[in-house]
């Protein structure tokens, strides 16, 4: 509808308030049209996304941790009775055909599957496998959502890739995205364009993600995304996290008493060496901290990805807590560093290691989340 610009002048607050409202159109789709389950006190979900699997090739990056994601899928959370959501770029089809890549990988759609015994498996789609809504024959067709919501009680975590938010036409709309599909596979891939799709720069990255968390905190919903391969934990970057760690060991320490203190002074040194290490590696992994001026409102939460030279990021939810795990191989990867009490634990003895990086209540977080949006 047209406002004519009398009107306009006249009814400038309530436009502003508008515009504001609107100022996400794609989230607040994703919202609405989201299909809802509910949590409960016996509720297991795993969270994972941006598998990227391709052809089993040199340039697959789902290679290298294909056995890692099998055995921690089969021997743990299955088990486990976790239910599953894959959320998005669970394929990666800007470099491969689907029938390269459920080629390879066939045995993982039976293990994919499997998750309905436990409750539910759904798939959201993300920008590298959105063209997989036209396929009939592709075997996580029922599966296939652009969202879910998951209900704790009055209060709503939203999950979706988070694509949507970003400011490129071709990721926003799939349409878009099937002829980029297109130049990736035909014409950039021959000419040598090499990860043309996945080339992140920070400032996009940083750009998705606040646009996001806006969204969230407006909204007064945790958003759970994949998408920027960033693992976030209550809106938190790991560098952002071992800041506010150092934070909260400085003020603890006054108060302590000479053995606490050697602790929480080792606890310090441990945390600094860390975040030096993430400051180090800045460069090139193109680590942009600093996403919050203020008070952080843990309104978003990101699984990571599971193309990690090092390891596998993830998101568990069991009954109210939230956490985000860390997957490695024992033989490849170095000893991990945490100032909490949280040792990695081997699975059975297959060398793969799972660990807590950081946990919480649900409760806690919509708390903090009504409290501080
Ligand atoms: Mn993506």
């Amino acid at each position: 509808m047209l406002i004519s610009p009398r009107e306009g002048r006249a009814n400038r607050w309530t436009d502003t308030m508008s515009l504001h409202h609107k100022k996400h159109p794609h989230l607040e789709r994703l919202l609405n049209q989201a299909p809802a389950l509910s949590l409960d006190a016996s509720s297991k979900v795993l969270i994972l996304s941006d598998l990227h699997m391709g052809n089993g090739g040199r340039r697959d990056e789902f290679r290298r941790n294909a056995d890692l994601v099998r055995a921690m899928l089969a021997d743990y959370y299955h088990p486990e009775r976790y239910s599953l959501i894959l959320n998005g770029d669970i394929e990666e089809l800007f470099k491969f055909s689907l029938d390269s890549i459920t080629g390879q990988w066939s045995d993982f759609y039976d293990l994919f599957t499997r998750f309905g015994e436990n409750g539910f498996v759904f798939k959201t789609y993300g920008n590298h496998d959105a063209a997989l809504l036209d396929e009939r024959d592709y075997r996580l067709q029922p599966y296939m959502l652009e969202s879910i919501k998951f209900l704790y009680g009055k209060e709503t975590m939203l999950l979706f890739h988070g694509h949507q938010a970003s400011v490129l036409l071709w990721e926003t709309y799939p349409q878009v995205s099937r002829s980029v599909v297109f130049f990736l596979r035909y014409i950039a891939k021959p000419v040598g364009i090499r990860n043309f799709s996945i080339a992140y720069n920070s400032r996009r990255r940083f750009a998705i993600e606040k646009s996001i968390y806006d969204f969230s905190n407006n909204a007064k919903i945790v958003s759970v995304i994949g998408h920027t391969h960033r693992p976030l934990f209550e809106s938190l970057s790991k560098v952002d996290y071992l800041n506010y760690r150092i934070e909260e060991l400085c003020r603890a320490y006054p108060a302590a008493d000479s053995p606490d203190r050697i602790v929480i002074e080792g606890k310090i040194t441990a945390l600094k060496e860390e975040l030096d290490s993430c400051y180090r590696q800045g460069k090139k992994i193109g680590l942009r901290s600093g996403l919050y001026n203020t008070l952080t409102i843990p309104s978003v939460f990101n699984s990571g990805c599971a193309i990690g030279k090092r390891g596998i990021t993830a998101l568990e939810i069991e009954g109210s807590i939230i956490r985000l795990v860390y997957w490695f191989n024992g033989k490849q990867s170095r000893k991990f560093i945490s100032d909490r009490d949280n040792r990695p634990r081997e699975l059975g003895n297959t060398g793969f290691y799972r660990i807590v990086l950081n946990e919480d209540h649900l409760d806690y977080v919509f708390s903090r989340l009504h409290l501080l949006a």
